[in-house]
């Protein structure tokens, strides 16, 4: 008998999972991943020719859009010119010397090839530069699997229900002080336990692997001000956020100064980018010029700068963002509208190119614990309906979703009819 292979059951046979992403595997919804072939624009094509409007985009990169002329054009002529140098290009200047215009906080940058890197990375230095080891992460925040930070971490680690992974040992658990987001007594009294133990805070300045929640307003001035009392680092972990809640990134939206931030996904256009930044007399610590070790072959990579470069071009032109934000705006309230009419509660949250939705009547979702209260079953059956009428959310109800500049009217639309659809099967 010819046994017919899936394509999901051939990826299991050579890769773990079938994926190389544990989120992509749909375990946090049930069902097959999808394998997709293509994607132009707002959308992405599956290896049966179907296309998907797509609000994943890439879990960020594609802010402008799958496959945009500017960006393919430009790679492809660089493409020409070598992949690799493993030597200093121009490009990686350029690409320094706007990421450090758009975000001044910025004063050097170190071009890593992913935001795990780029956050593993800045633990490393926040302790070599204060010479103390404990880091304060929060519940629900995810910042790439670094032993360091896989703690009661978000995104793929939470939606496995596995927050804290296998294989950390313990030594790296005790450094590693976990408190609640939005929640600032929580932060205070580990720095009233901890003293000056404490190396650094990192946060997600707008929590995005948790779903999407906002700050309180008093939150991020409240973790600057113990920072401050405590003489500890305050890093902002914008891999997500950056340059997609507004150009200047979340740090430019809510005025909060870091010492450290982290940054990938967009700064890549799709490209394995990670970079990390900030405060001059920090980052000099890093070698060659100071103790504290970091490299990467295909660090600062020419194809990388150029995608990055081009992105960026294309994110700056005037009224980007404003636009952005409306459209992520109308496409939630148009969503919570539907669900309304439909008699469901759904409480929904966007910010710049962000988005998120929670099946709950609670209005305010402010905690890693508010979100653990969702109805997370409706979410799964509204993922698969929506993946039924063509449209492609984050397989995940601990994940954000992203609008792009390529969604047009006619995207946001078609999306709101196909909810209208499921929400009365729900
Ligand atoms: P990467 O190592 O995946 O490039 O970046 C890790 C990271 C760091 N910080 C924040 C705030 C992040 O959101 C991420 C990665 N985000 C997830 C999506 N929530 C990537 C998707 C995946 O793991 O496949």
């Amino acid at each position: 008998m010819i046994e017919i292979q899936t394509t999901f059951q051939r990826a299991e046979r050579y890769i773990p999972g079938g994926v190389n992403s544990p989120v992509r595997a749909f375990q946090g919804v049930g069902g097959v991943p999808i394998f997709f072939k293509s994607a132009h624009g707002a959308y992405m094509v599956d290896e049966h020719d179907r296309e998907y409007i797509d609000y994943v985009g890439s879990w960020g990169p594609m802010i402008a859009g799958h496959a945009h002329p500017h960006i393919v054009e430009a790679v492809s002529a660089c493409l020409k010119k070598g992949l690799s140098f493993g030597a200093p290009s121009l490009l990686e200047i350029q690409l320094a010397e706007k990421i450090c215009k758009l975000m001044p906080v910025i004063e050097k940058i170190r071009m890593v090839n992913s935001g795990t890197e780029a956050a593993m990375t800045a633990i490393r230095l926040a302790r070599g530069y204060t010479k103390r080891n404990k880091i304060i992460k929060f519940a629900g925040c995810y910042h790439g699997h670094a032993d360091a930070l896989l703690i009661q971490a978000g995104s793929g680690a939470l939606t496995l229900g596995v927050p804290s992974s296998a294989g950390v040992p313990e030594s790296v658990v005790q450094d590693t002080l976990v408190a609640e987001f939005n929640r600032l007594d929580t932060v205070r009294t580990l720095f009233e336990k901890h003293k000056n133990d404490i190396a650094a805070v990192i946060v997600e300045p707008v929590a995005g692997n948790m779903n999407c929640i906002l700050p309180l307003p008093e939150f991020l001035p409240g973790l600057r001000a113990l920072c401050d009392q405590y003489d500890s680092l305050l890093m902002m972990d914008e891999v997500m956020t950056g340059f997609r809640v507004a150009l200047g990134g979340a740090v430019s939206r809510f005025g909060v100064k870091p010492d450290l931030m982290i940054l990938g996904k967009i700064i890549g256009g799709g490209m394995p980018v990670g970079a990390l930044g900030g405060r001059a007399d920090i980052m000099s610590c890093l070698a060659p010029l100071g103790p504290v070790y970091q490299a990467g072959t295909l660090s600062g990579n020419p194809v990388a700068m150029t995608a990055g470069l081009a992105t960026l071009e294309l994110i700056e032109s005037p009224g980007f963002h404003k636009q952005l934000e409306q459209k992520t705006g109308s496409l939630m309230d148009g969503l919570k509208e539907r669900a309304t009419a439909a008699g469901i509660s759904l409480q929904t949250v966007a910010i710049g190119g962000m988005f998120g939705f929670f099946f709950t009547d609670q209005e305010n979702i402010e905690t890693y614990a508010d979100v653990k209260k969702c109805n997370i079953d409706r979410f799964k059956k509204f993922f698969h309906g929506m993946l039924h009428e063509g449209i492609y959310l984050a397989p995940s109800a601990y994940e954000a979703g992203f609008m792009s500049s390529a969604h047009s009217e006619i995207e946001i639309i078609n999306t709101w009819n196909a909810a209208e659809k499921v929400f009365a099967m729900l």
